[in-house]
């Protein structure tokens, strides 16, 4: 048979089974199990400067408590209307301002926090209030109550990232509103940290959230601390700077089991070597100024990166960061997932 009748009695048997929602495997097999990750998304980055004057609007334009949550979200450029930075991962920045309630819920979705600007805001989490400074990362474990409150002078933004992508994929999502607007506080601040969060835990552990950290929050002062004296005792990551990963102490592991955070020093004059690792990541950066350099293939993104600024770097994009001066970034992926399918990898060798 010659190849355009093959080709017209393929087509006719594709046609023809269509009806019964059938289709040939082998027209698509090459897009389905690509060679190596291909993804949608792209690298994007929003500095504090560009956003700022939007959020200060919206906090003009609608109050916490009508919006539920007042935010911002950062939709990754390739995937507009879809509310996620990447396949994944959604993020979004936040404004509460002084006085204002953002009404107590819970979904099965987890969210970390990570404060950018102002002191003063608080989390209020089974029970407990953490009062937020910037940099400090707290957590809101699935289906945990949680309402946020402000007695902060000025506004107070943080970074928003929740599994929404990962719960939306798998269809188990649920969510349910209090019937008040803020939560009856049961404990005393700083309850949790003392309890779990001293290198130590109560001897019949209770696992207080199922597979999240027992911590709600992780304090920048003392991560940061941690950093500095690293980055002055021990050899400097070729890559990464000094990098450390926040954790369950219970379990050692991420502190969400949908989501791993990391913090990282990139010392002064630092010019890292290029990696790319399968899960892609939502960097915010605290202090300093530098260049984060994304590329794929031909193509070449540069952020010049200051504080409060946001970028993603999508998987399996290689990632090379330099510092100008002292320079940390927070960040988040989707890694423990990956790894609990055991799919997850790194290339550190260009
Ligand atoms: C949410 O509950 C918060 O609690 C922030 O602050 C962002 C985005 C989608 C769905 C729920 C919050 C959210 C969210």
């Amino acid at each position: 048979m010659n190849a355009r009748l093959q080709n017209r009695d393929r087509a006719a048997l594709y046609e023809a089974m269509s009806p019964f929602n059938l289709t040939p495997l082998w027209e698509v097999l090459h897009a389905l199990v690509p060679r190596e990750p291909n993804s949608p998304c792209v690298p994007a980055h929003w500095t504090y400067d560009q956003v700022r004057p939007f959020l200060m609007r919206a906090g003009e334009a609608i109050t916490a408590e009508d919006a539920v949550r007042r935010v911002l979200i950062l939709e990754n450029p390739a995937l507009r209307g879809q509310s996620a930075i990447t396949q994944s991962l959604y993020a979004g920045l936040q404004l509460i301002l002084p006085g204002e309630v953002a009404p107590s819920h819970r979904h099965t979705q987890s969210a970390l926090r990570f404060v950018v600007e102002g002191s003063g805001a608080f989390t209020a989490v089974n029970g407990e209030r953490t009062t937020m400074y910037p940099g400090d990362f707290i957590i809101t474990p699935s289906w945990t109550w949680h309402d946020h409150g402000s007695e902060a002078t000025g506004p107070v933004v943080w970074l928003d990232g929740l599994d929404i992508p990962m719960l939306r994929f798998f269809d188990a999502g649920f969510a349910e509103n209090g019937t008040a607007a803020q939560q009856q506080v049961t404990k005393p601040e700083g309850h949790s940290f003392a309890r779990y969060g001293a290198n130590m835990l109560p001897l019949r552990y209770d696992a207080p959230n199922g597979a999240t950290s027992p911590i709600f929050s992780y304090p920048y002062s003392r991560s940061r601390e941690a950093l500095e004296k690293l980055s002055r005792d021990q050899a400097i990551d070729e890559f990464d700077g000094v990098k450390l990963r926040y954790v369950n102490p219970a379990t050692g592991g991420s502190p969400m089991p949908t989501i791993a955070t990391f913090l990282q020093l990139l010392p002064r004059g630092f010019s890292g070597k290029p990696y790319r690792q399968t899960d892609g990541a939502v960097f915010s950066v605290v202090e300093g100024s530098g260049v984060a350099t994304v590329s794929r293939g031909e193509q070449t993104w540069t952020f010049n990166v200051s504080p409060r600024d946001q970028f993603v770097v999508p998987s399996w994009y290689s990632l090379s960061l330099s510092a100008n001066e002292d320079c940390v970034l927070f960040s988040f992926s989707d890694r423990p997932v990956q790894q609990a399918m055991g799919v997850w990898r790194e290339e550190r060798s260009m």
